[in-house]
Formats: C-alpha cells, structure tokens, sequence
C-alpha cells in the first residue's frame, strides 16, 4: 500500500486531498497530532484515531498526542487534579495500543498552556471568532451545550492554537472535531500561522445501533474482560444481511481487518464449517448475501477482539 492509500483508509474526510499530496512530496517526515479529553474509558472509538496515528507513523509522520487536561476541565470533566491522574492511565493505554514512547511524543495540555506566549495566542484568537461561532463548533463536542460556561467558548479557541503552537501539519480527529478545525484553519493565518491540514475518522456507532454514551455503557472499552465484551457482543445489534448502520461489521471494518489479512469464522460442519475472508470487502459481500449468520459474525468478531485487547489488557 502506498503513503497516500495507507493515510486514506477507512477516513471520512481529508481537508484537503490536495495539500496532503503536496506535503507528502516536500516533507519527509511530516508532523500530526490528535489530543484527547482524559477519559476513564479509553473505547474503540479512541481507538480508531489511535489506528490512523499508526498509519501516519507507518507513512514516516512525526506523532504527538496532546493528553488535553485543561480542555477537560474547561469542558467540566472534573478537577484539574482528577483528568491529569486519568490523563496517565490513557497515555498507559495508548502506548499498550501501539504508540510507543521512543516514536510518540506525549504532551500534557497542563505543560504549555498556561505561558504567556499561548495565551496571548488564545486571546488574539478570541477577537477574530464570534460567539456564534464559537458555541456551533462546540455542537458535538461540549457537555450540556443548551447552556454553554465561557470556558467552553474559550475551548474550541485553545485547541486552534493548540495546532500552532505545538507545531503540526496535520490535525486529526474524529469527524466531530470538524467544526473546531475549521475554525482554527480560518483563524491561524491571521496570527501568522499556517493552515492546518485536517483528517477526520469516522464515529463509531454504539454496540446496541445508537451513538456512544457513557451512562448506556454501550461501547467495548479497551479494559474489558473477556466475559465483559462476551457478554457485551451477545446484545450487539446485528441484523441478518444487514452491512451498513452495524456496529459488529464495523468492528470488522474498522478495527479488525486492517490488523489481519484474512479472518476465520469456526462453525460447525452442520452449518457449513469454517468460512474464510480475505478482507472486509469479501467480509461484507458474504454477510451480504446471508452466508453468514449475525450469530456466527458476532463469535467471531469476539474472538478478534478478544485477541486484539489481549495485549493491551497485560500492560495497562
Ligand atoms: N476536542 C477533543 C475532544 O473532544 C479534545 C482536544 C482538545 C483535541 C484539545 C485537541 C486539542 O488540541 O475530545
């Protein structure tokens, strides 16, 4: 697979294609980070970014994970003492996940944000982005935004000089992030910084159909027990046929076929014995076609994934 297949796969949307190519051919070792609010869960959505950081370090990028403390407090996640403490157990989990330190440059928002240089970067960047704007790009991001704090208007701000300051052509994140990023791509040039490039994955749907959330506990967490995402998968909504708007083809799409070049589901003789698939296309048109059942797809999706948290569960 080449630089640019590799940067592309399973993306939603790249801003832009153009200036990705034309980095790519000035810069060996281009530069991209994603920062993450500290979470107590760190679930496979995290993990689709962390997969794509994996790709851009494959493709010779220079990686940095900003682990967002203060964007965590100014969002009311907790005490700035409580989100640094998780902060740590979610760079444990990220380096279990791949990043190892010696290739990864971690960065907590705590170190830097607070100097004076940053902050008058934040406050310039106040005056040229309205309140409007500021709050629609907090839409799907902010906690209770029907009635936002002015640290959460400060919030989109910092994560757009975020990108300056800590030196990056690219930033990446989910495709909720959009709204953010393009603010920062319309303001950075007017404090004297470059436009960033941005790459946004997709968000994964919810075990039961429905978007993530914490208080449905609907989603597989990276320390989850083998009999946790067991019992998690039996429940998986996961209709015969049915390809799209499913979150266990997702997992294949997303999480396990990109890490093995075919997979096996077992089955008895009785219901015509192992089926193989070289890939998540042939995965899909099988699936598709009703050749393999939701059962059969779910036990084998639990054994990946099983594999796959495997080694993650013995470090953190
Ligand atoms: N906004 C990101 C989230 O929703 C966190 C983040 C914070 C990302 C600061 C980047 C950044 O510079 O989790």
């Amino acid at each position: 697979m080449d630089k640019l297949e590799l940067i592309k796969r399973n993306v939603q949307e790249i801003v832009t294609e153009d200036e990705l190519k034309q980095l790519l051919e000035t810069k060996e070792h281009p530069t991209a980070y994603v920062g993450y609010e500290p979470s107590g869960k760190i679930h496979m959505g995290h993990v689709l970014t962390v997969n794509k950081l994996l790709d851009l370090q494959k493709a010779g990028f220079k990686i940095t994970v900003l682990l967002a403390d203060v964007h965590a407090y100014l969002n009311k996640k907790g005490t700035l003492e409580e989100v640094r403490e998780i902060a740590d157990y979610n760079k444990r989990c990220f380096i279990a996940l791949g990043l190892d330190e010696e290739n990864t440059r971690f960065v907590y928002g705590s170190d830097y944000q607070l100097g004076q240089e940053y902050i008058l970067n934040v406050l310039k960047l106040t005056r040229s982005t309205t309140l409007n704007r500021a709050t629609r790009s907090m839409d799907e991001v902010g906690r209770k935004m029907d009635d936002p704090a002015v640290s959460q208007m400060v919030y989109p701000i910092m994560q757009a000089v975020d990108i300056a300051m800590l030196g990056v052509d690219v930033a990446v994140g989910g495709i909720d992030q959009r709204k953010i990023h393009m603010l920062g791509r319309e303001g950075l040039p007017g404090l004297g910084f470059k436009a960033p490039l941005c790459i946004h994955t997709p968000i994964l749907l919810g075990l039961d159909g429905e978007k993530m959330s914490s208080s449905n506990n609907n989603f597989i967490s990276v320390d989850d027990t083998e009999a946790d995402l067991t019992k998690k998968m039996k429940k998986a909504f996961c209709p015969i046929g049915q390809v799209e708007d499913n979150p266990v083809m997702e997992l294949f799409k997303y999480h396990i076929c990109p890490r093995y070049e075919k997979v096996v589901f077992e089955r008895p003789e009785k219901f015509g014995g192992n089926l193989v698939c070289k890939g998540y296309e042939e995965l899909e048109r099988v699936f598709a076609s009703e050749e393999l059942h939701p059962m059969d797809l779910k036990n084998g999706a639990t054994k990946y994934m099983n594999m796959i948290l495997e080694v993650v569960r013995s470090v953190i």
